[in-house]
C-alpha cells in the first residue's frame, strides 16, 4: 500500500490557500508572505516598512513565531493592527492558520496585509498562504552560501531582500556572488538592497514605491497569482 502522506498535506494547504487568495481578492488586499532566517531583520523591516508605506496603504500584520508575542508587541507599537500566531513548534505558517486569524481584521478597511511567516529558509516556501507576493529576507551577515544551499526559497520568492547593508564594510560577504547566486536560481525574482539600522536606512524608498507600484498593478487587474 502506498500511503504519500507529504503529497496529501501539501494539497490540503494548496486548497485552503487558494480560499484565502479568493477571500483576499474580493477584498481588495495585497497580501505578502515575508520569509527569511530568524534574525534576518524580518520585523525590523516590517516596522520601518510600516512607516514609510502608512501614507499610501491601511496595513495590518499576522506575525508568525514558535512562541512569544515578542514581534507583534512591536508591530503594535507602530499603530497597526496585528495578529500573533504562535505554532507551538511548527516550522512555518500553513493557510489554515492564516484562514483562521483573519477573520479577526477589517478586511474592506484593508490595503496591505504584511504576514511574517516564522524564522526558517527552508519549510516556509513549500506552504502557499494564498499570498500576491512572497518576499524573502536575507542578510548579508549571513554569507553568500545561502542561495546556493537553500535554493527552494529562492526559487520560490518574486522579491530578495539584501537586508544590513549598512554592515557591508565589515564584513567579508561577497555581495556580487551572493546576487549572482540568486539570480542563477531565479532569474526573474527582484532584488532590493536595504539597511534598517536607524541613522543609516537605505533602500526603503524603492522597497515601498515597489510595493505600492504592485498593490495598483492588483487593483486593476494586471497581476494575479494563483
Ligand atoms: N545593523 C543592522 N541590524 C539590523 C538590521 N535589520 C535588523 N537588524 C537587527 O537584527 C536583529 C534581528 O532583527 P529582527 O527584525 O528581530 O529579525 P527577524 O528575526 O528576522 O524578525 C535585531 O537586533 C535588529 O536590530 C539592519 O539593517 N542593520
Ligand atoms: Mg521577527
Amino acid at each position: 500500500m502506498k500511503i504519500d502522506v507529504k503529497q496529501d498535506l501539501l494539497s490540503l494547504n494548496n486548497a485552503v490557500a487558494a480560499e484565502n487568495r479568493a477571500l483576499f481578492n474580493s477584498k481588495n488586499l495585497f497580501t505578502i508572505n515575508i520569509m527569511g532566517s530568524p534574525g534576518a531583520g524580518k520585523t525590523t523591516l516590517l516596522e520601518r516598512l510600516i512607516t514609510q508605506i502608512c501614507n499610501d496603504a491601511v496595513v495590518a500584520v499576522i506575525e508568525g513565531d514558535l512562541a512569544t508575542a515578542r514581534d507583534a508587541q512591536r508591530i503594535a507599537a507602530c499603530d497597526v493592527p496585528v495578529i500573533q500566531i504562535n505554532t507551538d513548534g511548527g516550522c512555518h505558517l500553513d493557510a489554515e492558520m492564516i484562514a483562521k486569524v483573519v477573520k479577526g481584521f477589517d478586511l474592506a478597511q484593508t490595503d496591505l496585509l504584511l504576514i511574517e511567516n516564522v524564522g526558517n529558509l527552508v519549510c516556509p516556501a513549500a506552504f502557499d498562504l494564498g499570498e500576491d507576493l512572497r518576499m524573502l529576507v536575507l542578510s548579508i551577515t549571513e554569507g553568500e552560501d545561502k542561495p546556493g544551499k537553500y535554493p527552494t526559497a529562492f526559487m520560490a520568492a518574486d522579491v530578495v531582500v539584501l537586508n544590513k547593508m549598512d554592515l557591508k564594510d565589515y564584513l567579508d560577504t561577497d555581495t556580487e556572488s551572493l546576487i549572482a547566486d540568486i539570480l542563477a536560481i531565479n532569474h526573474n525574482i527582484k532584488i532590493f538592497s536595504t539597511s534598517c539600522r536607524v541613522g543609516k536606512l537605505e533602500g526603503m524608498e524603492d522597497l515601498a514605491a515597489y510595493i505600492v507600484d504592485a498593490m495598483r498593478l492588483k487593483k486593476q487587474g494586471k497581476i494575479k497569482r494563483g
